[in-house]
């Protein structure tokens, strides 16, 4: 269950004014209601921005947001052209173990290629 946007109590907490007796339960008890702050934080996410160069093989940079961002070719390509005509383009958002696990196999990849393909992450 999603607790963080909801409104609803957290909570709720039964103050006693005198002795529990179970048939005088309404008499005896008023309810109190506290709220707290959700325990669990999400983690931030990162962006992976891949920039534009003059020598990476189009093909290659599709092949790229296929592989490691599981992007349909028509995606891909979309991405890719949005990265050579305005100089950069996100790939993905994902925890940063993720983001720089993915940035490191297209890097290397890519370097193994002899392609100076570059990539940044971004704190969302
Ligand atoms: N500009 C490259 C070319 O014309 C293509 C390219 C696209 C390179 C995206 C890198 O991140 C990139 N071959």
């Amino acid at each position: 269950m999603k607790r963080e946007k909801s409104n609803e109590p957290y909570f709720n907490t039964v103050l006693s004014s005198e002795e529990n007796d179970n048939e005088n339960f309404d008499k005896n008890f008023s309810s109190l209601t506290l709220q707290e702050k959700p325990k669990l934080k999400k983690p931030p996410l990162y962006k992976v921005i891949m920039l534009n160069d003059d020598y990476t093989p189009m093909e290659f940079v599709v092949e790229m947001l296929q592989t490691y961002f599981s992007k349909s070719q028509e995606q891909a390509t979309e991405i890719m052209l949005h990265i050579h005509q305005k100089g950069l383009g996100i790939c993905g958002l994902y925890t940063f173990e993720i983001a720089e696990s993915k940035a490191a196999q297209v890097l290397d990849k890519a370097r193994k290629n002899q392609h100076p393909l570059q990539i940044k992450l971004e704190k969302e």
